[in-house]
């Protein structure tokens, strides 16, 4: 059985103001995703695809987003339900300049209510998007405007606040990254990837149903920006090449994430810079529920380098190994 965070969802059953059907009085909803009048995204599409803005006359980049039912490839012959930002899984990346003020125009398509929350960024309480708690929930076919400006730099993600047990394991989350002003002219870095975790439960009959601890119910399929692989992406590198990765726990699951051919240095973490003489040498790091890590890896060897996490059952489709690995795998290419 694989680990698992616990106490991550406590208390959201409690929360006031919580309309709660039956299926949820008995417990947890745990209702597989009606994909009846769903859109089928492209069987390539991959998720935390660039979210262009548009630019305000005041500078402001306004952002718009949609949530609501797709039916997504996570591999060729595996479909899934999913609830989706802007029909991608995961949603699609959000990347500011530190300083910058947004608009994000949210609309609901979904068949239930729901709210963006800002994980980790410092803004107005009213635009922190918790469900019942700051705002009214989003109802389907309702519209909210989030606007607030992005004061610090780094690695953060935007996911649902409402019935999160539910609609965070059906994919309602995406990147946020704020780049730190001076990386205008140069970055730290040669290349960076982001890795948005995801966990999936799929039945015998395909049905896509919200994968709980507490139900028991764990997941048999896990994701890297929406792919399983063999079909997660390939990046190519230089021997030389700094390269940075940004994982993002996106999940309710842990994931020890380990890097083939050489340490990483952890250089942030949830968004903020780690001091020079305090970054941990690392090959493997936990990312938890919520957490972002932000390693770099210096490409030493010419080669095919794996990304995979550590817990194995993670590294397989549905239980099954696939040219070498599954789920939460990817290459790193290196020429010499
Ligand atoms: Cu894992």
């Amino acid at each position: 059985m694989a680990p698992t965070a616990s106490g991550a969802t406590e208390g959201t059953m409690d929360m006031p103001g919580m309309d709660m059907g039956s299926e949820e009085m008995s417990g947890m909803d745990m209702r597989p995703v009606d994909v009846t009048d769903a859109p089928v995204a492209d069987s390539e599409a991959r998720g935390n695809q660039p979210l262009e803005p548009t630019i305000a006359e005041d500078g402001t980049k306004e952002f718009e987003l949609m949530a609501g039912v797709v039916r997504w490839n996570i591999l060729p012959d595996v479909e899934i339900g999913a609830f989706a930002y802007n029909d991608q899984v995961s949603g699609p990346e959000i990347r500011v300049t530190q300083g910058d003020a947004v608009r994000i125009r949210f609309t609901n398509t979904l068949p239930e209510a729901t709210s963006i929350h800002w994980h980790g960024l410092i803004l107005p309480n009213e635009m922190d998007g918790a469900s019942d708690v700051t705002q009214d929930p989003v109802e389907p076919g309702g519209t909210f405007v989030y606007e607030f400006t992005v004061e610090q730099a780094g690695t953060y993600f935007y996911h649902t606040h409402k019935s999160v047990d539910r609609q965070q394991a059906l994919g309602l989350y995406g990147a946020l990254i704020s780049e730190p002003k001076v990386w205008a002219t140069e970055k730290p870095f040669d290349q960076e990837y982001t890795l948005v975790l995801g966990e999936w439960k799929i039945d015998d009959q395909g049905q896509t149903l919200p994968a709980m601890n507490q139900a028991g119910a764990f997941p048999n399929f896990f994701t890297i920006n929406g792919k399983s692989y063999p079909e997660t992406e390939t990046i190519t590198a230089t021997v030389g090449d700094r390269i940075r990765f940004r994982f993002v726990g996106s999940g309710q699951f842990i994931h020890p994430m380990h890097i083939h051919g050489g340490p990483f240095e952890i250089v942030e973490t949830d968004g903020n810079l780690v001091p020079e003489g305090a970054r941990l040498t690392k090959d493997t790091v936990l990312v938890g529920p919520g957490e972002r890590y932000d390693v770099e890896w210096t490409a030493l060897q010419p080669g095919r380098w794996l990304i995979h996490c550590h817990i194995n059952d993670h590294v397989t489709n549905n239980g099954v190994e696939v040219e070498g690995g599954g789920g939460l795998t990817m290459i790193v290419e290196v020429t010499l």
